[in-house]
């Protein structure tokens, strides 16, 4: 391995490993670990899936795909010798910004299982030059910047294959760039990112604002940009179609060049929709078999509903995409009498307005175009499914019952184990085996070791150790001290008032009054946030600012700051969590009840011995029956509860503000002369007010509930030898969310591709 190693550099740089820079070496790493990836077997077989996606959150590939090619050990060990690190290579890497969150993040953990399986499935997304945009801070506030990661040498590889792809008003030519998806220690599948040849990335001007209309340029600049004017909305549709476009010419392309009857699509391709931005692909097939491929209406309807399977990812009302039709007259006019033909078929099938296709307000509902003409939806978390069953999507449910199942989330252990927490990784190989690499239920053998204090000692001193490059790593970066004996308490994700990062904030402005009326703590508390918020989302961005203000304000005061902390690291990205989660004691996961789906971080960090702290969510509901109330820290109302509230829409927020006095000094505070003295009367007041007269997201309904049971996930904390059990327990339930798992539950029930 040195020899070869040693032979790129020379060959690139004339130089040896000890002499090139750090930028040279990774990029003698970045040449060897694709050309060893080239030199895996494509996984193939008579059934493919494409997984659609407008989102595929990566994140850095250099260390991830050394790990999968089980070559992590051997490079770092040659780098060491010659006194250098990967650990330096790996912050010279671009971090790719594909996705926003869950979702897109998802997907990536998807890709990995699904090659480590040997299920030939590959990626369909888009390369956004600048992805999700870069977040700094400036004044306690966000501010957006491009994020650029695409460098000559990268892991993109231009295939040279181009598709023609027709708007109403233009025609562009995509371009297909690859990056290979190394299994764990299996074989390769591909994710495909379209481009747009006539790509201009000098439109954009100051932080991320651009000319939306010139489409030939700006098309796949940005991810998702601000939406919220008409020619925001213009440029998704836009982009969504270009994707779909690209996508389904390539599949067909694809079947045809094996010789295969298109009418047989199904029998050798499944498309799984993620979330409705990709949904057009449903309309755009109908349109291609029916034109050049000669089928008849009904026989292309018939095949592409029975290739076609659609995950919901929300049941957000306003996350569920609704496009007027007269946007998609100007977009994709073709697609338009498809649509409509759709939407009659249903029409004169069912009575119900509800699951119509086109509303009275000619608006089309994307969702409705999956559920009738694919043939899955599912959810993603047992209670999630059931909410869609029962309430969401129950007009649906009643007509195509067999349709509908779950598919709990799930993560990669390679990223979020082996990669990120090497120690622990290493110490559960001393104890059980290295079995549980290639079957996470192997885990549950840790539970032999439940009364061993010798094992939950050694579990703390691993966490202790990641909590100390932790704090490292947040003083160079935030220029913050943390003291490595707190409890660090951790809230990683986007920014959303469901999200309740708001209460979070609360919590930490009671503290910081006991502490300030002589309530001391008895360990000193570390409280860190990192997210971004959407920059049209004005609330969130309130959120923020009362977080970076409180920040200022607790570590600034020397009575306070030896007791806690608070902390919002800076463009929280993938990178990022993967040293926030191995650092952490306890993982925040408190959405208001029936609207986080699934969640997935909550799995990550439990995964690394974080004991969770969270509301009967998404998946939280499930790793609570696994762990146990002994090892899980619930509080809140349930979404029965909830829904019924919103049913009767008799939540008064001012009401339970009234009633405490906790309540009211806490948020007395966002407006209070200290507050206003670092921060921006306006976001404060906009916050408070909501807060007040609104709070669609109830969090003065939990606040007390939530204070009480985090005091007491403080208190236990003291009791070393009981915490660590907890954290011993809850790594030992992780195997359950693996995403080979939920692959596997996808692959047997929906896309039979292996069986
Ligand atoms: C999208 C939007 C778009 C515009 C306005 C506000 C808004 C709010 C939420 C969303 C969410 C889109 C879908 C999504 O990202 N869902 C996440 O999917 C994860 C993977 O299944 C899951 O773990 C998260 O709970 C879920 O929020």
């Amino acid at each position: 391995m040195e020899t070869k190693l040693n032979a790129i550099t020379m060959e690139l740089f004339n130089r040896q490993i000890q002499t090139c820079t750090d930028r040279e070496l990774y990029i003698a790493l970045l040449e060897f670990t694709k050309k060893q990836m080239g030199s895996k077997m494509i996984n193939s077989g008579p059934k493919k899936v494409y997984y659609i996606s407008a989102e595929f959150l990566i994140g850095k590939l250099l260390s991830n795909n050394l790990i999968n090619l089980k070559l992590y050990d051997e490079v770092d060990e040659v780098l060491k010798k010659n006194g250098r690190s990967l650990a330096a290579l790996e912050e010279i890497e671009p971090e790719p910004s594909l996705g926003n969150g869950g979702l897109g993040r998802l997907a990536a953990c998807f890709l990995d299982s699904m090659a480590t399986l040997g299920i030939p499935g590959d990626g369909i997304g888009l390369n956004y030059h600048f992805g999700l945009f870069k977040q700094v801070f400036k004044d306690h506030k966000q501010t957006a910047q491009k994020n650029e990661w695409i460098e000559k040498n990268s892991w993109l590889n231009d295939t040279g294959i181009s598709y023609e792809v027709a708007f109403g008003d233009r025609k562009v030519k995509s371009r297909l760039y690859d990056i290979d998806v190394i299994g764990y220690d299996n074989g390769l599948n591909k994710l495909h990112l379209f481009d747009v040849e006539t790509i201009d990335e000098s439109i954009v001007k100051e932080g991320i604002d651009f000319d939306k209309e010139a489409i030939e340029k700006n098309l796949t600049l940005f991810l998702y940009p601000d939406d919220s004017d008409e020619a925001g909305n213009l440029l998704r549709i836009y982009q969504q179609y270009f994707m779909v476009s690209s996508g389904a010419q390539m599949i067909l392309e694809d079947v045809k060049s094996k010789g295969i009857d298109l009418h047989k699509l199904d029998k050798h391709v499944a498309i799984q929709i993620n979330d409705t931005h990709p949904t057009m692909v449903i309309p755009e097939l109908i349109r291609l078999l029916t034109g050049k491929e000669g089928f008849t209406f009904k026989e292309a309807v018939e095949v592409v509903s029975r290739t076609c399977a659609y995950t919901n990812h929300t049941i957000l009302a306003e996350a569920l995409e609704k496009w007027p039709l007269s946007y998609l007259e100007k977009v994709v006019p073709q697609l338009v009498p498809i649509i409509k033909e759709l939407d009659r078929l249903i029409v004169r099938k069912y009575r119900d307005e509800r699951v119509w296709i086109i509303d009275d307000d000619d608006r089309v509902h994307m969702a409705h175009i999956d559920i009738h003409f694919g043939y899955s939806i599912n959810g993603v978390a047992a209670l999630h499914t059931e909410i869609l069953k029962k309430s969401e999507l129950k007009h649906f449910y009643d007509i195509y019952p067999e349709k509908f199942n779950n598919k709990t989330n799930g993560i990669t252990f390679r990223r979020w184990l082996l990669l990120c927490n090497r120690e622990l990784t290493s110490y559960l190989e001393e104890l059980i085996g290295d079995g549980f690499k290639k079957d996470a239920d192997e885990l549950k053998k840790l539970l032999e070791y439940k009364d061993d204090s010798k094992v939950y000692s050694e579990l703390a001193s691993i966490k202790m150790n990641k909590k100390k490059e932790l704090a490292d790593y947040i003083k160079e970066k935030e220029g913050i001290d943390i003291d490595t004996n707190s409890i660090f308490d951790i809230q990683i994700k986007r920014m959303h008032e469901y999200k309740r990062q708001q209460m979070n904030a609360l919590y930490i402005i009671h503290k910081y009054l006991e502490i300030k009326s002589g309530v001391k703590p008895k360990r000193p508390m570390t409280f860190i946030f990192g997210a971004k918020a959407a920059p049209a989302y004005v609330i969130a961005q309130d959120i923020i600012h009362l977080i970076l203000v409180l920040s200022e304000i607790v570590n600034n005061d020397p009575a306070v700051s030896q007791y806690m902390k608070v902390i919002m690291v800076e463009n929280y990205n993938v990178g990022y969590a993967e040293k926030l989660i191995p650092a952490c004691d306890i993982s925040e996961q408190i959405s208001l009840a029936s609207k986080e789906a699934s969640g997935t971080g909550n799995m990550k960090f439990m995964l690394n011995g974080a004991v969770t702290l969270g509301t009967m969510d998404g998946a939280n509901v499930e790793i609570s029956e696994l762990v146990g109330r002994d090892n899980i820290y619930v509080f809140g109302k349930d979404s029965d509860t909830v829904i019924k509230h919103y049913e009767k829409a008799d939540y008064v927020s001012k009401d339970y503000y009234k009633k405490s006095k906790v309540i009211k000094e806490a948020v007395d505070f966002i407006t209070g002369k200290e507050a206003l003295k670092v921060g921006d009367k306006v976001n404060l007041e906009r916050l408070s007010k909501e807060l007040l007269n609104k709070d669609w997201f109830m969090t003065l309904l939990d606040l007390e509930e939530y204070i009480k049971v985090k005091d007491k996930a403080f208190e236990d904390y003291e009791d070393r030898d009981a915490w660590n059990k907890k954290m011993l327990v809850n790594i030992a339930k992780a195997g359950f969310f693996s995403s080979d798992r939920t692959i596997a539950e996808y692959d047997r029930d929906i896309w039979k591709v292996k069986g």
